[in-house]
């Protein structure tokens, strides 16, 4: 281990150091490395006399954390530490006590309140993020981490509080030389996200520290299933503008050189760093694995020789900084810290039931309020006349530029969304720019630079990831998903990051991100994989807010609404009515909003409840209006515009008075958003009803190119009349 020093007589080694690390810190990283391990058995311990619910070690990781503990500083770096990282959460001054709450599940469980398993870290104070199960997907937020801390750092205005929107309960810290730290197993390298953040980190040249803690294993599956060649280090090392390092992880005093040269590297704005820990793994993957299955006997002890803890007190023994009796002193101390700890957590207060709902949402600010709810103050004509009414892609670059004067905190990133990536061009003058593939983000790198508007490399989840780290540091990421039918590399994030930042943690973090998407079809010729709608699929998900404007004038006021907001909010903004006629308005103004869940009644009626929204609002506002010229049927028409929440007390208001309802939508028929809509209208407001409740939408297939296929997949005016003259008519 380390500088070998240990021949020299007892006197002299008092002022020798470690590779920087004195004595004493060798003999405290022995006591983090040792808490660590001890709370590790305890944990066992418990989970056997089913005291508590999972268990999942960090045994043989523990000289990473220790080391790491020396060189970063908690509540100034950040960190995105994975399950293994028990001893960096003690170092950066976690508790065995939190731990312990955790474990039991306990309603002072600082990182999440009973909500998540054992060693998924978060504590706010520490700057530790909170973390999740699926892997790998803390390592794209870490980079947004990286990135929101660069960007205070360049506009340190926008770290500023101000009131009326969601900063004012978002406060913002940073320090211009800070580093993000984030690790992750060998087994773990292999999610592409991975490599979406790598590259990233590289181009970006970010101050971020990567660090693989490769025990060889990721659960049964050897590193060399993972990883062609079985070396992470040999297939990373082409990636320019980062600092390398391979290491022995089971060493602390190695690994803390790594640290010290890796973070300098970083402190010093040279880019990222990458330390590929060699670890071993003494414990089986988690509780509910056995891994005497498929590790022979043998392979285990050659791990077991070089475990960190009985190596680090040889060492300190060797190196006479501790005797005998020294460690077995400390250890004593160790263990009796434990067991106060352990007994109190059995005894501490469980969380109480009716508390499972508290922050899905921000308890702060309510995006339904009536304060989101303000009028449009249009501008005056040329001449006295009417101004000219524009169209939603207007008006949404419109809301789009205002917010951004507003609000220094908000950027904008996604595919081809920048007017020009090679912004000699521009100043130059040499191009126009294109501001998005429907011009929606026109003009507004321009306007606003390179470093709040840019280009994101061609990776959804790289787009929602790094959004999801931004906005948990306080930015206010706008960014596009330039269609629908691609968001899907994003899922991970979208189902299991962002909506769930603010509930996991226990309101300890959150993430109000806006995630702008080009959806659905009617574009004859739109096909497949350019017409998919799917909204039902995220109303599905809590935390989410879900918006769907029909026109332009919903579409500026909810967009800003959106952005003030406190929520991550999917804003879904229909390709077919980006440049329509139809629903056309004049900018409303600067402070225009329109507040999530309520409804608008787009034409009132008596006879039949027509509940829709987004494209089939217009087809819709045709089927009633020729169901009143022809046969004086008058259907009260609703367009929701916001999908979660959605307005439920229009629809009781409507249908307790038409008796009657067609809930109407774009997507597949099966299983779509309109299925929630009449479950509630039948199990509510059955006495009511005075015919069956239809659903019109497409046919449970795909959208197909020819437009006469497109045509007999997707709701069309004839279908919504028919169907809402059979519901009027029964
Ligand atoms: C996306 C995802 N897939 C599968 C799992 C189940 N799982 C949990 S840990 C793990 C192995 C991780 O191995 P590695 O990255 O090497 O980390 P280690 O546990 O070895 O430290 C797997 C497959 C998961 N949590 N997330
Ligand atoms: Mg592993």
């Amino acid at each position: 281990m380390g500088t070998k020093t240990y021949a020299k007589p007892v006197e002299e080694k008092a002022a020798v150091t470690y590779q920087g690390l004195s004595r004493q810190q060798l003999i405290e990283a022995y006591r983090i490395m040792y808490t660590s391990r001890r709370i590790d058995d305890r944990e066992i311990l418990l989970k056997r006399q089913q005291k508590i619910f999972f268990q999942i070690s960090g045994a043989g990781h523990e000289a990473i954390g220790a080391a790491a503990g020396f060189v970063l500083k908690p509540g100034y770096d950040w960190f995105y530490a994975y399950y293994r990282d028990r001893a960096l959460a003690l170092a950066l001054g976690a508790t065995p006590y939190q731990m312990f709450l955790q474990a039991v599940g306990a309603a002072d469980d600082p990182s999440s309140g009973g909500r998540q398993m054992p060693s998924h870290w978060s504590l706010p104070k520490l700057n530790l993020v909170t973390q999740s199960s699926p892997t790998g997907s803390q390592i794209l937020q870490a980079v947004g981490c990286a990135e929101a801390g660069r960007y205070f750092a360049a506009h340190p205005d926008a770290a500023k509080k101000a009131s009326g929107d969601y900063r004012e309960f978002k406060d913002v810290h940073f320090y211009p030389d800070e580093v993000t730290y984030v690790s992750l197993g060998d087994g773990t390298t292999s999610e592409g996200e991975f490599w979406e953040a790598l590259n990233t980190a590289s181009n970006r040249r970010l101050p971020l520290v990567f660090v693989v803690e490769d025990n060889q294993y990721a659960i049964s599956v050897p590193v060399e299933v993972q990883t062609p060649g079985g070396n992470i280090s040999r297939l990373v090392a082409g990636f320019p503008n980062f600092h390398f390092e391979e290491i022995d992880g089971t060493d602390p005093v190695e690994t803390y050189g790594a640290f010290v040269r890796s973070v300098d590297n970083c402190r010093r704005g040279n880019g990222p760093a990458f330390i590929h820990a060699h670890v071993i793994r003494p414990y089986s993957h988690s509780l509910s694995d056995d891994e005497r299955l498929y590790r022979p006997e043998a392979e285990r002890q050659r791990d077991a020789a070089r475990d960190p803890i009985s190596r680090m007190q040889m060492f300190l023994l060797r190196e006479g900084i501790l005797d005998e009796k020294g460690i077995n002193h400390l250890e004593k101390q160790v263990d009796e810290e434990l067991q106060a700890a352990v007994d109190r957590a059995l005894e501490a207060d469980r969380p109480k039931p009716q508390t499972v709902t508290q922050y899905i949402y921000s308890p702060n600010l309510d995006p339904t309020s009536a304060s989101f709810d303000t009028q449009p103050v249009f501008p005056s004509g040329a001449d006295g006349k009417k101004p000219t009414p524009k169209t939603m892609a207007d008006l949404i670059n419109a809301t789009l530029r205002d917010e951004m004067h507003r609000d220094e905190r908000i950027v904008i990133f996604g595919e081809d969304v920048a007017d020009c990536s090679r912004e000699q061009y521009l100043q130059a003058k040499l191009v126009k720019g294109k501001g998005g593939v429907f011009k929606l983000t026109s003009g507004l790198q321009y306007e606003f630079g390179t470093d709040r508007v840019f280009n994101s490399p061609l990776a959804e989840a790289n787009i929602v990831g790094r959004a999801t780290g931004m906005a948990t540091r306080g930015l206010k990421p706008v960014v596009e998903i330039q269609f629908f039918d691609y968001i899907w590399p994003a899922m991970m994030q979208l189902r299991n990051e962002l909506p769930l930042i603010r509930w996991r943690s226990n309101n300890g973090f959150s993430a109000p991100a806006v995630i702008r998407v080009a959806i659905g079809g009617y574009l004859t010729g739109g096909a497949i994989y350019h017409s998919q709608c799917g909204e039902s699929i995220f109303t599905h998900i809590p935390g989410l807010r879900v918006v769907f404007p029909s026109n332009a004038l919903d579409a500026a006021g909810l967009l800003r609404t959106a952005i003030r907001s406190d929520d991550p909010v999917l804003f879904l903004e229909h390709k077919r009515l980006y440049r329509e006629t139809f629903g056309r308005a004049p900018y409303p103004g600067p402070d225009f909003m329109v507040p999530f869940g309520k409804a608008k009644i787009v034409q009132p009626g008596t006879d039949v409840s027509v509940i829709t929204y987004g494209a089939v609002v217009p087809r819709a506002l045709q089927a009633v209006q020729r169901l009143e010229r022809e046969h004086g049927v008058k259907a009260e028409l609703i367009d929701l515009r916001c999908l979660s929440p959605f307005d439920w007390e229009a629809i009781v208001a409507s249908v307790s008075k038409t008796n009657r309802a067609v809930v109407a939508y774009e997507d597949c028929l099966s299983w779509g958003y309109g299925a929630e809509i009449v479950a509630r209208i039948a199990a509510e407001l059955f006495d009511q009803l005075d015919a069956p409740v239809r659903r019109v939408a497409a046919k449970d297939t795909f959208v197909a190119y020819q437009p006469i296929l497109e045509n007999a997949i997707l709701p069309q005016v004839d279908d919504l009349f028919r169907a809402i003259q059979q519901v009027a008519e029964y």
